[in-house]
């Protein structure tokens, strides 16, 4: 199966369009679909800080949910939402006000509608995804190899979080490990959550958060396996 990878969406939804229709997708029948059979497959943090957060996720469960046309596994973003959706205290902070907000703009019937479709969605979700019988792993932060396989919760933390290791940076964001550089070269792992200028590529681990919600565009496209891994963005959202 050929895979068209798409980074963190953060509710650039009309760059997220813009790039499926690049990449060959026709939205004929309401979701992007490829006349080759290729999939999408989503690396999590659908909303926050974006425009529309809440068409992002009507979307990506249309495709993953209700059709199987896509994969989904969870970025902190998600996890956070889900949190707030099921009750628990949250700060609203970090881009949750966005989608809090466009959340808050509904009616009742549309607030359990987004609320169910999105529940639904984590719920059903991986923490990381294993395609091409082990050699694509596709996981929020990217994994350690050794985690493969495993869904404790230290191997949750790492996939939504990175390899953190509780300390924190003067400017009060997670010190962080860098764990590519250990990484033995297989399998091919993507992830997202740190933004870049570009593509990173190291050890075979590819990280494709090129920032569209910052501003960033891809410039380009890295072939590999027949599997396309594409930044979402092209516009300044
Ligand atoms: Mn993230």
């Amino acid at each position: 199966m050929k895979l068209d990878i798409i980074g963190d969406i953060h509710g650039c939804y009309s760059e997220f369009e813009n790039l499926t229709i690049e990449l060959g997708y026709g939205w004929e029948q309401g979701v992007p679909m490829h006349t080759n059979g290729r999939k999408l497959a989503f690396l999590g943090d659908l909303t926050d800080r974006g425009p529309e957060s809440l068409r992002t996720i009507n979307i990506v469960w249309e495709l993953v949910v209700k059709r199987e046309l896509a994969f989904y596994s969870p970025g902190n973003h998600c996890n956070k939402l889900y949190r707030y959706f099921l009750g628990n205290k949250v700060q609203i902070s970090h881009g949750l006000e966005t989608t809090v907000a466009e959340y808050e703009a509904l009616g009742e019937a549309g607030k359990r509608f987004v609320k169910k479709q999105f529940v639904d969605l984590y719920e059903r979700a991986p923490l990381y995804q294993v395609h091409d019988r082990g050699n694509l792993v596709i996981a929020h932060a990217g994994i350690r190899r050794d985690y493969i396989g495993r869904n404790s919760s230290k191997v949750k933390t790492f996939v939504l979080y990175g390899d953190i290791t509780g300390k924190m940076n003067p400017d009060g964001t997670p010190v962080r490990r860098d764990w590519s550089l250990k990484h033995p070269g297989s399998p091919i792992i993507v992830y997202g959550h740190t933004p870049v200028t570009e593509p990173r590529i190291v050890n075979n681990t590819y990280n494709i958060d090129t920032g569209a919600v910052f501003g960033g565009r891809h410039r380009s496209s890295i072939p590999r396996n027949g599997t396309r891994i594409r930044p979402v963005l092209d516009a300044v959202c």
